[in-house]
């Protein structure tokens, strides 16, 4: 077992001196959390760790693809300077960095695993179950460990006609909440992003865009949408993540990257294949979180896997970004 410490939360406190915050989020008790040795020893000596989420393997790509895009990614991350660690809970254990066998496992279980927000935390732990992470749930265990950058493709968001709704992803309540940089391209078009935009300045979430002044929309460089902050190089990155922790904000950070001109091409058929989807989705009553493991393998269906193909080019791109970050900040923390 590739796992130095099966390390408990109540003590984790003291082995990482967690701010108080984190304490707060943290069970006190006897909930386990294993870390990856290789994890716990970069954490340990201050060097670049980037978080990875699961639920993009076990609901946000079909298998194998989703396998050999989790593994990619991780070496991406290797070859930036950086250790991945990718989060999942496993037989009702949160795990911070899995071995090839356990990224295997939850490729193979797909969307047998469960997508895990932050509601369903304690209730896999509790039967034991295996649980794909979401950005929400991801933030929070990164946080518990302080991992302070994460990557993944994209971000839940607020949905179209949510006002009828109420959906409105946790993923946005948590960057409210929880002080983990989110490197991503941005919310798919199946989301309203203007509204997400405004949802996640309520929160006071600082949403900055990489090397543009605008969000991008996932599988195009645009949206429309202005932000009003701009960052130009992983250091700036690094400088916004620092000042925001040394201010003790609470809050996360959204760093938004957009797809790879090469990659964006296919975006505009990718647009009519979302609105055919959504319109399916109301036909068949598919709502809450099954609406966008739902949207995003019907999307891959219509546009015969070109969206997958941009999907998987994204998350590669944003996690080279992402690796540059962590390894800026770890440097100017050095
Ligand atoms: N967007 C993607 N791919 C994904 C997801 C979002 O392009 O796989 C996943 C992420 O795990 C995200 C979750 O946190 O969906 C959001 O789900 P919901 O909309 O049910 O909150
Ligand atoms: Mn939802």
């Amino acid at each position: 077992m590739a796992f130095s410490a099966v390390w408990r939360l109540a003590n984790l406190g003291r082995h990482l001196d967690l701010s108080e915050s984190v304490n707060k989020a943290a069970p006190v008790g006897s909930i386990k959390l294993k870390v990856a040795s290789e994890v716990s020893e970069a954490l340990s000596l201050g060097r670049a760790v980037v978080a990875l989420e699961s639920t993009i393997i076990s609901h946000g790509m079909p298998y194998p693809q989703n396998l050999e895009t989790a593994k990619e990614v991780e070496r991406i991350v290797r070859e930036n300077g950086a250790v991945p660690a990718t989060i999942a809970i496993l037989d009702g254990t949160p795990c911070v960095g899995l071995s090839v066998e356990e990224l295997e496992r939850l490729a193979i279980l797909g969307t047998r695993a469960q997508k895990t927000a932050r509601r369903d935390i304690a209730h896999v732990v509790a039967c034991g179950g295996n649980g794909a992470t979401t950005v929400s749930a991801t933030m929070l265990f990164a946080s518990m460990v302080h991992i302070p950058v994460f990557v993944t493709g994209g971000i839940g968001g607020v949905h179209r006609h949510s006002e009828q709704t109420m959906d409105i992803s946790s993923d946005l309540t948590e960057l409210g909440r929880t002080p983990v940089t989110v490197v991503c391209a941005g919310v798919k078009s199946i989301l309203d992003i203007p509204r997400t935009l405004e949802y996640l300045e309520t929160l006071g979430v600082c949403v900055a865009a990489y090397k543009t002044n605008e969000f991008p929309a996932f599988f195009t460089e645009s949206s429309g949408c202005k932000v009003s902050c701009r960052v130009d190089t992983p250091e700036d990155c690094a400088s916004l993540i620092e000042a925001s922790i040394k201010l003790k904000l609470g809050t996360g950070i959204l760093i938004a990257v957009p797809i790879p001109q090469e990659h964006s091409t296919s975006g505009h058929i990718i647009e009519s294949a979302i609105q055919k989807a959504i319109k399916e989705a109301r036909e068949k009553n598919i709502t809450g979180n099954a609406e966008t493991p739902f949207l995003l393998a019907r999307v891959n269906d219509l546009t015969g896997g070109a969206s997958l193909a941009a999907n998987i080019a994204l998350v590669k791109n944003n996690a080279l970004v992402g690796a540059k970050v962590a390894v800026a900040l770890a440097q100017l923390r050095e």
